[in-house]
């Protein structure tokens, strides 16, 4: 079932990184063989804790467990999105700045606003898609919440994921057309990802829209979001590096107390889907 394992060599402080990343620093030996921290990075630690009630499940009954899993969180307002995002995104270089994703630029974390060149809050999965606004719910959650740009937030808009259209200034390797954004290919699986964790998170249940991915663009306010087969490649294509599993593991430590399973198990986007 690991679909990362690997026998590659890998030098040590990566291995530590993605122990630490993985949360199981503390119960690894000081001086863990590479062929043993190899080994907890290919299974998730939690799969006998956090994920116990899904493994073994596919399809349908996955998605389902999935959902009770992850709908039991804490949630920040939309005020605390920001200082929450100052600590997900910080980039490893420079701990004053954040990491914008469509545009890939470090920027200071000072830097946040409203004004042409300062960052701001990112719905990678469209707020109007489902219309759950900025309330504190999945309008205020960090799984797909990122720093961005304004004027490049602003040209991605509302507009569904597919390739293709013409370069975004400012997002160097992001191409837009009239109703779709094709975010830079190191960020295609994250994106994928996030709409994905949307989907499973939000089923209707709890006051707001049930949100789920699919084939089409131009969703426009509809609780939907496309294109899923091409989500579905992206994440294949890049899948999870040590800063997006490092978000997931902040977001769970600090903040809301739950995990994006596609993060963990990325082979579950095809069990599901
Ligand atoms: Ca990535
Ligand atoms: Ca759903």
């Amino acid at each position: 079932m690991p679909v990362r394992r690997t026998t590659r060599w890998i030098p040590l402080s990566l291995l530590a990184a993605a122990a630490l990343t993985a949360g199981v620093l503390a119960q690894a030996p000081a001086t863990a063989s590479p062929t043993a921290a190899t080994a907890s990075t290919t299974v998730s630690p939690y799969d006998d804790t956090y994920y116990q009630n899904a493994i073994g499940k596919s399809g349908a009954e996955l998605k389902s467990a999935l959902h009770t899993i992850i709908k039991s969180q804490s949630k920040v307002t939309y005020d605390q999105v920001w200082n929450a995002l100052k600590d997900t995104d910080e980039d490893p270089a420079n701990s004053a700045n954040v990491i914008e994703v469509y545009s890939g630029k470090s920027i200071s974390k000072s830097l946040s606003g409203g004004d042409a060149h300062d960052w701001n809050r990112e719905h990678v999965w469209a707020k109007s898609h489902g219309d759950f606004g900025t309330a504190t719910g999945p309008g205020t959650d960090l799984h797909h919440l990122r720093p961005e740009d304004v004027t490049v937030n602003s040209i991605r808009g509302n507009k569904d994921f597919d390739n293709g259209g013409s370069a975004v200034s400012g997002a160097p390797g992001s191409y837009t057309d009239s109703d779709s954004f094709e975010p830079r290919n190191a960020v295609k699986g994250d994106v994928a990802r996030m709409i994905l964790y949307m989907a499973v998170r939000y089923d209707g249940d709890d006051g707001f829209a049930d949100l789920e991915p699919n084939d089409k663009v131009s969703n426009g306010s509809q609780p939907y979001m496309g294109r899923l087969s091409v989500l579905k490649q992206w994440s294949l294509q890049d899948p999870p590096d040590a800063f997006e599993k490092r978000r997931n593991q902040v977001i769970y430590d600090k903040y809301q107390h739950n995990r994006n399973p596609f993060i963990d198990h990325p082979e579950w986007v095809e069990s599901i889907w």
